[in-house]
């Protein structure tokens, strides 16, 4: 490190600030060589610090070159302050005063994507989560509120949109072509929800009356040229501010809500009040260039970004620790906003594949932390899946304990009492407590204590006494400073299934009358048993059902339950999961196999439960497709003591093989029957076809012959959609056809007017499971459409292999680590937080084989011996390391 080993940040350190800064009044001037900021800031002791006395006010600024400083009008003398590398400190102000700075800021020269910077010759920001401080020298922390105006000067050729937060007060033309726009945000907000944009851009328009009948103007702009791809976006805003006023009684609170979407973005989007800016990836769609997922994912993030302006923005967060408290609660919106809008079972099985993939992981990794951390050194490291994503099972967890009602007289409690405030997670979980009279109490350790907990269940009948007896036990795994955890309280959500495959009536020992089919068991002790009355026979249990908790469960249920299970369970999450145990034990026990040398052989009942899911698959296509799909690669991993990529591919591919030959009339008659002739449609039911169809096409290929790749060049060739274009060209990436290298050289040439497909292009390739799949991303690193300053081609091409092709990408021989490495000291320098993202697979290390994880270590050494490494790659690399021991 050039600044010496940065330091953590601990929670336990907090103190409100200071001071206050209540009203924020910002001139941009922007320049194409120097941009100039001008910011009057009223500022006043904070009255809730009187142990403050006369302490200085210490403004974060970085990169800012100061021009001048006044207090209450009058200019200071260089003697009269202290500027440091990061601060501004002012000491002996007035209680009460007007700061006035003038720095110059160079836009064009910001290649992090954090602060003002320009993407495709448009001005855009992104202020969270420290931002600000890149634009003017502040109190760059959520707990200081203040109301903005936003005063910008451009050139009026160059930039004829300029846009802020709040509505549009009065605007004008200068001398010398240039134009000015002053907007006004009346609510108070952090620092960090701060946007401007200025460029050329084009909009769509929409309009919409809130149910208490404001008229909203919504636009969606974007670069000339994509207005034909707004559509579903506006389509997803209009759904989501009706769904917030439905679902949580949440109205939209300005009398514009804008949405622009920029090509160079560092994450999916951003809530700036009434400004929201967005990855491109995000908002711009048509079947022809879009996949169905990016359909979804886009009505998904819309809706997130959406659903802040009540969880994030009207209450935000007291400091960074609390991140949970805004994305938790958000992500937990969206994701049942998505299930409203589409499948609900479909959509509960996708977030928890992502979540036991990817936060799992994570939890078992050197970065693990809990929901709420209790330090960082960087907090861009810290927007992570078990903020969000565990975060919002947390949340999940509070829905089910107290139930849809209390879960709703919760939340108005929490806007009743925190509306305009910036607070903590303890506070949300006070809120939902006194609202219900439910004890979360012991509840709180999801927000204090790392790691995933397990779960071991088994069950007892007793013919004699008509009783089921359950037994869970509970164990929390030690993470990097945990070593020892409590028991927490785990909502269980069980079923028992007669022998007719019906739900039996759930009476618990104690109870007077039966309570339900489904019903919550409180796991709170390191061992507890529950009871069942009036079971006649030996029942199927259906455990965690719709994934109660984010737990690992094992359980003593046999295959035969489990495929009785994927018959009969009333709980459709269920059904795909018992499909997915009973994949998971074959494929590992092939697994254990492949390692001791002995003959891989898929026995005929698995066969046989694949083939019954199949034959029901048109009942409800997009479930099927999910049902059929085998546990993913990086699943497996998770499932094993020390990870073995090989093992796990060879066998996986082998089963895949297995599979797609025992029941290729089957695969063959289910896609034919899927293939829907006519218009194409993205609603849920031709996406649902859609998937069940490129499932089927996907074992075909896996049997590499001739009629399986001819359907698949036909679709390439004749597909309408880009789901059926993208499917055929990543099955055809994986296959020795001579065709492929034609197919691949097609595609480009078809698509290279639109980034975001070229994106999904350099993925394919990066992805496929051939052997030169490094050799091929090496080189596409010089290919005239790659951009190492775009994060999307850099999450596509360099994130595609590191974490979407685990077999290649942890190559014995050490390669993919160095390719990896050698990346991540060549973003550093650009943009840190794009640098960091990348390092994911070497925070997990210590999950592999002695080798593996000497070669990653090496890595990483080099990494942590570079010189001017920044902040973000130092805290993973160093504490990767620290935990690699
Ligand atoms: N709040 C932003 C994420 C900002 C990330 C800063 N490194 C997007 C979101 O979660 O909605
Ligand atoms: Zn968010």
């Amino acid at each position: 490190m050039d600044k010496g080993t940065p330091k953590a940040i601990r929670l336990q350190d907090y103190r409100p600030p200071a001071h206050r800064i209540d009203r924020v009044d910002l001139h941009v001037d922007l320049g194409e060589d120097v941009t100039t900021v001008r910011a009057v800031l009223a500022i006043r002791r904070n009255p809730d610090r009187a142990d403050a006395g006369t302490e200085a006010l210490t403004l974060d600024g970085q990169r800012l070159v100061l021009r001048s400083v006044a207090v209450d009008g009058r200019t200071l003398d260089a003697a009269d302050y202290t500027l440091t590398p990061d601060h501004l400190i002012l000491t002996d102000t007035p209680d009460a005063f007007t700061l006035e700075t003038v720095v110059e800021i160079k836009p064009q020269e910001n290649t992090a994507l954090e602060g003002l910077y320009k993407s495709s010759g448009n001005f855009c920001t992104q202020c969270e989560a420290e931002g600000f401080r890149k634009i003017t020298y502040f109190l760059d922390r959520p707990d200081v509120m203040a109301v903005y105006s936003t005063t910008i000067t451009g050139d009026k050729a160059r930039y004829p949109v300029l846009l802020s937060n709040g509505n549009l007060a009065d605007s004008g033309d200068l001398a010398d072509g240039r134009h000015w726009a002053r907007w006004e945000d009346p609510f108070p907000k952090p620092c960090y929800l701060f946007a401007l944009v200025a460029g050329t851009l084009v909009h769509g328009e929409e309009r919409f009356r809130t149910a208490s009948g404001r008229d909203v103007t919504l636009r969606i702009y974007v670069e000339p040229g994509n207005e034909d791809k707004i559509g579903h976006a506006m389509r997803s805003l209009v759904k989501s501010m009706r769904w917030d006023e439905e679902v949580y009684g949440l109205e939209y609170d300005l009398d514009i809500f804008n949405i622009v979407a920029v090509g160079d973005f560092n994450m999916g989007a951003m809530e700036n009040k009434s400004l929201n800016v967005f990855n491109t990836k995000y908002i711009l769609a048509k079947p022809e260039t879009a996949t169905d997922l990016d359909f979804q994912n886009i009505e998904a993030v819309v809706a997130h970004e959406y659903f802040h302006n009540w969880t994030g923005n009207r209450v935000t967060c007291r400091d960074w620790f609390q991140l949970s408290l805004k994305e938790g609660l958000t992500v937990f919106r969206d994701q049942e906003f998505s299930a409203d809008m589409n499948s609900r079972a479909v959509k509960r099985i996708a977030d928890v594949q992502g979540l036991r993939t990817v936060q799992f992981q994570e939890d078992a990794g050197a970065m693990a932390h809990p929901v709420r951390p209790d330090s960082y050194v960087e907090i861009n490291n810290f927007y992570t899946p078990t903020v969000y994503n565990k975060g919002a099972e947390v949340i999940r967890m509070i829905h089910t304990l107290l139930g849809a009602e209390n879960y709703r007289k919760g939340i108005d409690l929490y806007f009743a009492r925190h509306d305009g405030q910036a607070v903590t997670c303890d506070d949300f979980v006070a809120a939902m407590a006194d609202a219900s009279g439910v004890d979360l109490s012991q509840f709180q350790l999801w927000y204090r204590q790392a790691g995933t907990p397990e779960l071991a269940v088994t069950g007892r009948h007793d013919p004699a006494t008509a009783t089921y007896r359950l037994t869970i036990r509970q164990t929390v795994p030690p993470t990097p400073g945990q070593p020892t955890k409590q028991p927490m309280h785990i909502p269980v959500v069980v079923g028992l299934l007669g022998p007719d495959g019906a739900d039996l009536p759930l009476r618990l020992e104690g109870e007077a009358a039966a309570a339900g089919t489904s019903r919550i068991l409180h796991v709170t002790a390191e061992s507890q048993t529950f009871t069942f009355q009036d079971v006649a026979a030996r029942p199927v249990p259906s455990l965690l059902r719709g994934f109660s908790a984010p737990v690992k469960l094992t359980s003593d249920l046999s295959d035969a339950d489990l495929t009785f299970l994927m018959a009969h369970d009333s709980d459709a999450f269920n059904r795909w999961e018992a499909g997915q145990i009973l994949g998971g034990r074959i494929l590992l026990g092939l697994v254990a196999d492949q390692q001791a040398g002995r003959a891989l052989v898929l026995p005929d009942s698995y066969v046989d439960a694949v083939a019954a899911v199949l034959a029901d698959a048109d009942r409800d296509p997009a479930f099927a497709a999910q049902a059929l799909v085998l546990p993913t690669e990086a699943y497996l991993g998770t499932q094993m003591a020390v990870i073995d990529p090989d093992a796990i591919h060879t066998v996986r591919e082998f089963a895949r093989k297995t599979l797609a030959t025992a029941l290729r009339a089957d695969w063959l008659a289910a896609h034919r029957r899927n293939v829907t002739p006519g218009a194409f449609s993205v609603d849920a039911a031709a996406i649902g076809k859609r998937a069940l169809k490129n499932l089927c096409l996907a074992y075909l290929m896996a049997a590499e012959d001739a009629e399986a790749l001819g359907l698949c060049l036909g679709q390439y060739h004749g597909a309408t959609g880009m789901t059926d274009v993208i499917a055929a060209l990543q099955f055809l990436s994986n296959s020795p056809a001579a065709e492929r290298e034609e197919a691949i050289a097609d595609f480009y040439n078809r698509w290279k007017a639109e980034p975001l497909v070229v994106d999904k292009w350099f993925s394919v390739q990066a992805m496929s499971h051939r052997a030169d799949a490094l050799a091929r991303v090496r080189a596409l690193l010089d290919h005239p459409a790659f951009e190492i300053r775009n994060p999307n081609k850099v999450y596509a091409l360099i994130g595609g292999f590191a974490n979407g092709n685990p077999v290649r990408f942890h190559a014995a021989g050490g390669e993919g680590y160095r390719f990896l490495a050698d990346q991540v000291l060549r973003l550093d320098p650009m943009n840190p937080q794009v640098a960091s993202r990348l390092m994911g697979p070497f925070s997990r290390l210590r999950r592999y084989d002695a080798a593996r994880q000497a070669l990653m270590k090496a890595e990483l050494e080099r990494i942590v011996g570079t010189t001017g490494l920044s902040s973000d790659v130092y805290e993973i690399a160093s504490k990767s390391l620290e935990a690699a021991g």
